[in-house]
């Protein structure tokens, strides 16, 4: 896993030989977008899925950059299948690009067909989500986010929503988690109980946890379980606004008022997340960036030309309270 230690600037190897774009497979899970040169360079792109706003605004983020580079651009959901992502890649190394990025759905289970990438002396980058590896030349940078920078971001924030709302007595915190597994979700969980176990030992609880796979009807169907088993939860932290947005469903329909009786942190910064936020249902949201296309174009362009490259190029990004949400949104680009 990444962490701020291992920082290194990473030597690039040498770019493989640029391959041809073969011709787009109609099964509807995969597509090619032709570049403009006649010796354009050819990237592959492994996708997680379309679980979530977050997700879609990335996969458009990433194929309209390809395109603006004149990259030939080969795309495959994986719909949130590991072993999708892995057959998506060997079919990369088969046809031979020059460049492979993926966002991994979760962070095990990588080396052997990264090997293989490494053997047929095509980079990869990492996009989004971090793997777990003890072999750093199976990569050579990721671009994304600091998910346990923003699990602290998303305690430290609570602390302003509990402040605002003017909360006494014990904060019961339910927690949606993001997919079991992956990189967001294991460090936002861990970046927010880092702040909680410091600063709020005696007075914060999370009395219940559990995955919503990053889904609406995920983030719903748990919500309306845990306000079962635990009807005094007054604060939920969801791993993003699209598992955020399908608990609001579930509380209103246990009667209860989203953002009032249960005040609301989620992670991301998707439009319906900030229309929610203007509506009074979500208190804080700390946002997530999926807008990493033109970076992705950029480091793929320095990995074919052989440039030294950091070993992490991380994502800016902010935090918004309620109040800001209705000025903001006009300016959200996804
Ligand atoms: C975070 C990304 C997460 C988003 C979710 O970078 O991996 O996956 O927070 C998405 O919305 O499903």
């Amino acid at each position: 896993m990444l962490t701020r230690r291992n920082f290194l600037t990473a030597a690039v190897g040498a770019a493989a030989a640029a391959g041809l774009a073969a011709c787009a497979k109609e099964d509807g899970k995969s597509s090619d977008s032709p570049g403009g040169g006649s010796k354009t360079l050819t990237l592959g792109f492994s996708q997680v899925g379309s679980e979530s706003g977050w997700r879609t605004a990335n996969s458009d983020s990433v194929k309209s950059a390809a395109k603006e580079s004149g990259y030939t651009l080969k795309f495959s959901d994986a719909q949130q299948k590991q072993e999708n992502q892995i057959s998506a890649i060997r079919n990369y190394i088969a046809q031979k690009v020059d460049v492979i990025a993926f966002s991994p759905v979760v962070v095990t289970g990588w080396d052997a067909v990264l090997k293989e990438a490494k053997a047929a002396k095509i980079p990869v980058v990492l996009t989004d989500r971090s793997v777990e590896t003890s072999d750093e030349s199976l990569y050579v940078t990721l671009v994304g986010s600091d998910f346990t920078d923003e699990g602290r971001r998303a305690a430290k924030i609570l602390e302003k929503v509990l402040d605002k709302a003017g909360h006494k007595g014990p904060v019961k915190i339910a927690q949606l988690e993001g997919t079991t597994g992956a990189a967001p979700a294991i460090e936002r969980a861990k970046g927010f109980k880092e702040v909680m176990d410091a600063d709020h030992a005696d007075d914060w609880k999370i009395v219940v946890s559990q995955t919503g796979e990053f889904t609406r009807a995920g983030g719903k169907q748990v919500m309306a379980a845990f306000l079962q088993s635990n009807p005094d939860i007054n604060v939920l932290y969801a791993h993003n606004d699209d598992m955020g947005l399908g608990a609001i469903q579930a509380i209103e329909a246990a009667g209860k008022k989203p953002g009032k009786d249960i005040l609301i942190v989620t992670v991301d910064g998707v439009k319906d997340g900030f229309i929610a936020m203007s509506e009074g249902k979500i208190n804080a949201i700390v946002e997530c960036n999926p807008l990493l296309g033109p970076q992705l174009m950029d480091v793929v362009q320095k990995v074919k030309d052989g440039e030294k490259l950091e070993r992490w190029i991380k994502t800016e990004e902010s935090d918004f309270l309620q109040d800001q949400a209705k000025d903001a949104l006009p300016s959200r680009k996804y």
